[in-house]
């Protein structure tokens, strides 16, 4: 049984290139590396005309399958639609949201191709997982060219509820697209209850536990929380505090006794940043006797350039910054810098570990790496205090940080001040809790228990032969009658899951 995993950017690993510590990419080469399995997707490269070309590269038992996109698609699927439709509405940003018909056009045309570039590639035992929004529709246009694989798709972003998403100009013939997968992971229960109830509201679908029936279809839809390489970011967080690499050096010496706040996030509106940079200058109005004394590091390297509303928020995020450090600083003092580059995961680790506070307060998030991260790197004898925004998924496992409503500047700057005032015996007990969970819900743990999940799923007809042209279907252990009222967490209880397997434990270690 072959690994084939879909996503929108397809990265080469070089020949010799080490594995970087942690990271999704990461976690997914390894799943496939382990099997054995191919990984498809775009290259990352835009070409004048005719992109259906497609490239394979073969490392170790990893083969690696990639196709350019024209311009014109890189503007309509990935920048247009994708971007500038999906991704705002499922952060519950209508008002962000820009839908174009000639857009909407272009990601089906794009999945369409997809679709028929990796029917070329598949073999008939093989299990697909399909990852993130870029590529929803991408099953229903492989069962409607006759593929009867095991087919699972993972939603790394929210969910948004029927309401929010019942905006978005088709997005009943959308959302009905993803009954043609056998298993839909989304990251929270909160995600989970949103979608069933989307599928119910928009296209009638009904509703037995977490088995979900569109028209002849089923589906089965599951959270599956995602999770870091705990250990990895561990050991790198505390080798640099031996490290003399320059960002990190510097770091030490410029702050000197001064404490550090800090922040990581791409340049995304959906993170929140300048609605923080508002709040820490609020702290510092509210406790003028910390000037001086701290500064809040935020680390942005901007994305999606090319989407006006992410030049709007550079633009924004630099004027609040020189607004506040104009009015809050001194001379010899500087109390926020945002630096719009990337950092070495290395250098991010070094400075997590050096910051008494991480602040992770998106106005919505799927889960937010970064939480985990800062977690992970903390010294264990004297961590540092998360602030986290109840709106990242991340919230729903991680309660012992200071959890805060990211639109409420002054409960944020408040949690700043309780979190570098916090004692120290009470930050290592929420510390020891915090990690506990993000170890014991890892990476690997994740990528174990939605693969085990898929491949337990019973497939009517799945002994028949490939040619046969009906399709399979999860088999529904229907006990009860469908309804068509999803349970307020998304799942019933009394429903049996799919076959359970032996899961990968993950031993709840503490850091050393
Ligand atoms: C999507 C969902 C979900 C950031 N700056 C640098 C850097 N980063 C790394 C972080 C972290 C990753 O990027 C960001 O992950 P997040 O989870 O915070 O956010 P998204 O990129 O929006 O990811 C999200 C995720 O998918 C996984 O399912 O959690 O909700 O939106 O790992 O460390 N890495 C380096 N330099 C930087 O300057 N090296």
């Amino acid at each position: 049984m072959r690994l084939v995993i879909v996503s929108n950017r397809v990265t080469i690993p070089d020949r010799h290139e080490k594995a970087a510590a942690g990271g999704l990419a990461v976690a997914l080469r390894e799943a496939l590396e382990t099997r054995g399995g191919l990984w498809f997707g775009w290259s990352g490269n835009v070409v004048e005309s005719d992109a259906n070309a497609v490239r394979t590269v073969q490392r170790g038992k990893v083969t690696y399958a990639v196709t350019d996109l024209t311009e014109a698609e890189r503007q309509t699927y990935y920048l247009g639609f994708s971007n500038r439709a999906l991704w705002p509405n499922m952060h519950y940003r209508l008002g962000l949201t820009e839908f174009s018909r000639t857009d909407y056009a272009g990601y089906l045309a794009v999945n369409r191709r997809f679709a028929k570039a990796l029917i070329a590639l598949l073999e008939p035992d093989d299990v697909v997982w399909i990852h993130d929004y870029h590529l929803i529709p991408l099953a229903a246009e492989l069962r409607r060219r006759g593929v009867r694989n095991r087919i699972g798709y993972f939603h790394h972003i929210p969910w948004p509820p029927a309401e929010v998403f019942g905006a978005l100009p088709f997005s009943a013939t959308l959302i009905s697209t993803m009954a043609a997968y056998d298993l839909v992971g989304v990251q929270t229960v909160v995600d989970v209850r949103n979608l069933v109830s989307g599928l119910v509201a928009l296209c009638g679908a009904k509703v037995d536990g977490d088995h979900v029936k569109v028209g002849r279809r089923e589906t089965i839809v599951q959270a599956f929380p995602i999770g870091i390489d705990v250990e990895a970011f561990r050991k790198l967080a505390a080798a640099s505090e031996r490290a003399a690499t320059r960002p990190i050096k510097t770091t030490k010496e410029t702050l000197g006794e001064r404490k550090l706040v800090i922040g990581v996030d791409r340049l995304d509106y959906s993170k929140g940043i300048v609605q923080r940079l508002e709040a820490f200058g609020q702290f510092l109005r509210n406790h003028p006797e910390q000037r001086g004394r701290v500064g809040l590091l935020q680390i942005a390297p901007p994305s999606r350039s090319d989407v006006p509303e992410y030049a709007e928020l550079d633009r924004q995020s630099d004027e609040v910054a020189g607004r506040l450090n104009a009015a809050l600083g001194e001379f010899d003092w500087t109390p926020i810098r945002v630096v719009k580059k990337a950092y070495s995961r290395n250098a991010l680790a070094g400075f997590y570990r050096r910051a008494q506070v991480g602040l992770v307060t998106p106005m919505r998030d799927g889960m937010n790496l970064v939480a985990k991260e800062y977690v992970a790197a903390q010294d264990p004898a004297d961590p540092g205090v998360l602030v986290l925004s109840r709106f990242a998924g991340a919230a729903q496992q991680m309660g012992e940080a200071l959890i805060v409503n990211p639109y409420d500047t002054h409960e944020v700057a408040e949690a700043i001040r309780t979190a570098l005032a916090m004692p120290k015996s009470e930050r290592i007990r929420r510390f020891e809790r915090l990690y506990a969970t993000i170890s014991a819900t890892d990476i690997g743990w994740w990528t174990h228990r939605y693969l085990q999940a898929l491949s337990g799923i019973e497939l009517a007809g799945a002994e028949s032969a490939p040619a046969n042209p009906q399709r399979r279907r999860p088999v529904a252990r229907k006990k009860a009658p469908m309804s068509a009222v999803p349970k307020s967490d998304g799942s019933n209880p009394a429903k049996p899951r799919p076959k359970p397997r032996a899961a990968k434990t993950t031993p709840v270690s503490r850091p050393a």
